[in-house]
């Protein structure tokens, strides 16, 4: 997978070359290229805004900065193509190829995996897009290629998107409800919820099967050695061998948390049906 990001702060997105998305970058398996928005401004002082239509506070990012911008990054040309791609922070490990796993055994809808629809998906973290959750997660770990746009200011001209729409899938996403100065924390947040489900990142190819969220439900409480510590002990079933037991009590456990701390997916648990009478019954203790 390629990411893009354009933004006037490059330097904030270099945590993207640290940990678990290094890795990724040093195994072959990412590459990401971070572009300065100002490399497409045409006059001397590198203005990227203007005043808004209609008049009110702040600042409107300019169409004829981001159009031509998002059009080079699409491309990879002009001062996107002189943007090298970032390179790890980590210690160099030799490249391994990575597993290859089809969409299917993703288990992703093979129609919606081979739509044929080979437009980079341009994605705008904004307070007022559509909510961004593991779902999209999983639906973007199987693109080639996202690109985010970062506005900063009042937002992006309107116009840049709807011209974009002819080269790339366009979809305004938030993290949830509250604001940020600019979407660039956005982005680190996307991408390592997005990398880490490529296949081959993570090195336990079950470690993400049991994420919160994965089945709707949040995960519940783990432990670890040694089996006393300043006097709590962990709960006995976990030390009792008995694998159906502790699977029942982790699902309890994970029904308990949801329901303390999310009820709303409870709820959506029990619309789909994912609930058995078992479920039910705990939750109704
Ligand atoms: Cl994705 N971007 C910005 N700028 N603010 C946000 C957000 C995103 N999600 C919540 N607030």
């Amino acid at each position: 997978m390629r990411l893009d990001v354009v933004t006037i702060f490059p330097e904030y997105l270099d945590p993207l070359r640290h940990a678990l998305l290094g890795r990724a970058i040093e195994r072959g398996i990412l590459e990401v290229g971070v572009h300065n928005l100002r490399d497409w401004a045409h006059d001397v002082h590198k203005s990227v805004d203007d005043t808004p239509f209609g008049g009110g506070p702040g600042m409107v990012m300019k169409p004829e900065v981001w159009g031509p911008a998002l059009d080079d990054v699409v491309a990879l040309t002009g001062p996107a193509a002189a943007d090298g791609v970032l390179d790890s922070a980590l210690p160099h490990v030799p490249a391994t190829v990575p597993e290859q796993v089809s969409a299917q055994d993703r288990g992703e809808d093979a129609a919606a995996a081979s739509d044929g629809d080979r437009r980079p998906v341009l994605v705008v973290p904004t307070p007022g897009g559509a909510p961004f959750t593991q779902d999209t997660a999983q639906r973007w770990s199987g693109e080639d290629r996202l690109v985010f746009a970062c506005g900063r200011y009042e937002g992006i001209d309107q116009r840049v998107f709807d011209d974009a729409a002819q080269r790339y899938r366009v979809e305004e996403v938030s993290l949830g409800d509250y604001v940020l100065i600019g979407g660039e924390v956005a982005v680190l947040v996307m991408a390592e919820a997005v990398v880490r489900l490529i296949p081959g990142v993570l090195g336990n190819r079950r470690s993400h099967e049991e994420d919160s969220f994965q089945d709707g439900l949040l995960e519940g409480p783990a432990y670890t050695k040694p089996r006393v510590w300043r006097d709590l002990e962990v709960p006995a079933v976990l030390t009792s061998g008995d694998h159906g037991k502790v699977d029942r009590w982790r699902r309890d456990q994970a029904l308990l948390r949801t329901a303390r701390q999310r009820p709303d997916l409870i709820e959506a648990a029990r619309a789909r049906g994912d609930l058995d009478r078992q479920d039910l019954g705990v939750l109704g203790e």
